[in-house]
């Protein structure tokens, strides 16, 4: 075996589009653990439930696997600059491999609405970030602009490349489990990654044989759900602020991976998504960011809506680390602290232990 992990592009050459002039860049994302449900599990109709933590990437998020590609085919390109629309965890990545690769990134971000973990990444990577009195649709529409006027290299996911470097993730499901689940469920926003999981179980099995692949089931916020709709949101909120996308890139990849895999997308609230990163931080010892809880909220709510027989097994992308968004969680139990006295006495106290003191 071994144990040895060089990341994306080496260990998946063979199947991406590398070069012997693609550098071999690598912070040695990828190979992120599929954990599996030992509690929630129980509370479900299903046989089995495993997560896909893709918050173990370098920078925190599964974006790693795919900016990995786009960096090191835009300076296998000459590029000496990258730039991404973002909210939040695109910037982060980005910024993190231009700093590897020795070139410069730009970001694009919505003011205000982008969780303090990522913000800082950008900016301790160095890379220029602009904030915009906007979303991230209109931040996208100014990148994509500037990056076909001007030679700077777009990385966001409609960069073929995103896509590319995020199939890996399908492949190591199917390496670690030896089989592929019943459904895939999984958030989305822009909707490059459900677009690129679909590329990646359709190239290991071959385009004619869909029924033996995984039904893609994505998951949306109630406010910012244009997929479920079918129409653009203008003015998209969620409390997943990594979702918050009304308009997405990938949105024909997102339908056809629906369509083809007998799949649905379909929308959670911020309830929804808020209970169900509690779920796995208090049940699974799993931390999340929001927008990565919306895959397990919709396999809750499918679940109670009798959609489960109790023979499926199911794999949830968890696709950002907690620690992404410390505000979010901490205004969730920020009660939980308890404030006393420096003393031995009053802990001891406190926590019921007074009575149970041995020799
Ligand atoms: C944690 O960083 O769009 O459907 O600019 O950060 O492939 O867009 C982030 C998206 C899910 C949705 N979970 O994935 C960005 C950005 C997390 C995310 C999504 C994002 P796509």
């Amino acid at each position: 075996m071994n144990l040895y992990w060089s990341g994306v592009i080496s260990h998946f050459a063979d199947y991406l589009p590398v070069t012997p002039k693609t550098p071999e860049l690598t912070l040695q994302e990828g190979n992120t653990p599929l954990i599996q449900s030992q509690h929630i599990i129980n509370h479900l109709k299903l046989k089995s439930l495993f997560f896909k933590f893709e918050g173990m990437n370098p920078t925190g998020s599964f974006k790693d696997r795919g900016m990995v590609l786009a960096v090191a085919k835009a300076v296998e390109d000459g590029k000496k600059v990258i730039m991404c629309a973002s909210t939040g965890n695109t910037s982060a990545s980005a910024a993190a491999y231009a700093r590897r690769a020795g070139i410069e990134c730009i970001v694009l971000i919505p003011q205000g609405k982008i969780a303090l973990g990522k913000l800082s990444q950008a900016l301790m990577h160095g890379a220029r970030v602009i904030a915009i009195q906007g979303n991230f649709d209109d931040a996208l529409a100014i990148v994509r602009s500037i990056t076909s006027h001007y030679p700077v290299a777009l990385v966001n996911s409609i960069n073929p490349y995103r896509i590319e470097g995020q199939k890996t993730a399908a492949f190591e499901i199917v390496d670690w489990m030896k089989c592929v689940p019943d459904y895939l469920a999984l958030p989305v926003g822009n909707a490059g990654n459900i677009t690129a999981y679909w590329k990646g179980f359709k190239e290991l099995f071959g385009r004619k044989e869909t029924n033996v692949l995984p039904k893609m089931i994505g998951f949306q916020a109630q406010g910012a759900c244009p997929l479920v709709t079918g129409i653009p949101v203008e003015k998209p909120h969620t409390v997943a602020t990594a979702i918050r996308i009304g308009n997405p890139a990938s949105w024909k990849g997102a339908i056809n991976a629906r369509d083809e895999s007998g799949g649905s997308i379909e929308a959670v609230t911020d309830e929804e998504i808020l209970t169900a990163q509690r779920m796995l931080a208090e049940e699974e010892g799993l931390f999340v960011e929001p927008a990565s809880a919306a895959s397990l909220a919709g396999v809750l709510k499918k679940n109670k809506q009798g959609f489960f027989q109790g023979k499926e097994s199911v794999v949830c992308i968890l696709t950002g680390h907690g620690l992404k968004d410390p505000d979010i969680a901490i205004e969730q139990c920020r009660d939980r602290i308890e404030s006393l006295e420096p003393s031995e006495e009053i802990i001891v106290e406190r926590l019921g232990l007074s009575g149970a003191k041995h020799d």
